[in-house]
């Protein structure tokens, strides 16, 4: 089939392209998916006020980037980097290339999303899941088989309907008694479930504590404050861990 054809090209190029992983979601199904109906309800960010599909969004083509514990400064966020982190300055590269190569071979137009769901974003753990790049786990973050939770997610509407990629039959959490929940250092997990009112302060304070790094570190011409989040309930995932190859699952 012509359609599976492109679909392969286009997850081939962006892996070609930077991309440690990438795969196709339909809009339709996102639209559907479980985090649109919680976030309305409870919005993290002020100036939310639901979403507006792009009439023209038929798929979106997701992409990740590996965050490997060894290279935290890919997770540095300051207003003066650009794309925020050195990570997402990577992703956005990426779909400039993307983009360009989509409108050149297949006449496919592709809008690079913003990273805030108010901006125009989308819920970005629903989309990879979708599009077969891994499953939500016990820390309630996307779980790729060949990195771990270790990834940032960036993603692409493209204008035409395409073959999505295959949900993954993939459950680490079954047999792993969960280091994420007790690695929290706000408990955010006590209840079985993320909270996100327990990780609040803790990400409150990760805001607060601006480290000031050499430039070269996250890429730009002077010395910067950068932010530092937790990433507890990430680095304690034994899949695919740098950490500790003992436990890997
Ligand atoms: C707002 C936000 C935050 C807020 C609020 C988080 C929250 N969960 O409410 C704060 C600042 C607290 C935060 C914390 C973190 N975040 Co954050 N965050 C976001 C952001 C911008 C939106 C997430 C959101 O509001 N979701 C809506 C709420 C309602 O849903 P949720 O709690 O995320 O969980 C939903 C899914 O799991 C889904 N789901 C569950 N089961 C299933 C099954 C199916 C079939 C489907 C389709 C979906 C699905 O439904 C859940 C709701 O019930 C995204 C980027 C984006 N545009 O998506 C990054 C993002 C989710 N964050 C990310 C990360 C890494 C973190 C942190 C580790 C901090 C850090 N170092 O960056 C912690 C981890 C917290 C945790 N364990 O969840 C990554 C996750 C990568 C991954 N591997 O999953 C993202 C994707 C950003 C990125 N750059 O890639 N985050």
């Amino acid at each position: 089939m012509v359609q599976n054809r492109i679909s392969k090209d286009i997850l081939q190029r962006a892996v070609e392209f930077g991309a440690s992983l990438a795969g196709l979601a339909a809009v339709l199904d996102l639209k559907k998916s479980p985090s649109y109906g919680i976030y309305d309800k409870s919005p993290y960010y002020d100036g939310y006020s639901g979403v507006e599909w792009p009439e023209k969004a038929k798929t979106v083509l997701v992409l990740a980037l590996e965050h490997r514990s060894d290279e935290p400064e890919l997770d540095w966020w300051s207003e003066a980097i650009p794309g925020r982190t050195p990570g997402n300055r990577i992703l956005m590269k990426i779909s400039r290339k993307l983009q360009r190569w989509l409108k050149e071979k297949y006449d496919i137009n592709a809008e690079s999303l913003p990273y805030p769901v108010e901006k125009g974003g989308i819920f970005l753990k629903d989309a990879a899941l979708l599009a077969g790049l891994g499953i939500i786990g016990k820390n309630n973050l996307l779980i790729t088989p060949e990195y771990g939770p270790r990834i940032r997610l960036r993603a692409l509407f493209l204008d035409k309907v395409m073959e999505p990629t295959s949900v993954l039959n993939f459950s680490p959490c079954a047999k792993c008694d969960g280091p994420c929940l007790t690695a929290c250092p706000e408990n955010a997990f006590s209840s079985g479930n993320y909270m996100v009112s327990s990780c609040e302060p803790e990400m409150q304070r990760n805001r607060a504590n601006l480290v000031e790094v050499a430039g070269d570190v996250v890429g730009i011409d002077s010395s910067c404050a950068v932010e530092k989040f937790c990433r507890a309930c990430e680095l304690a995932c034994p899949v695919h861990s740098q950490i500790d190859n003992s436990q890997k699952i």
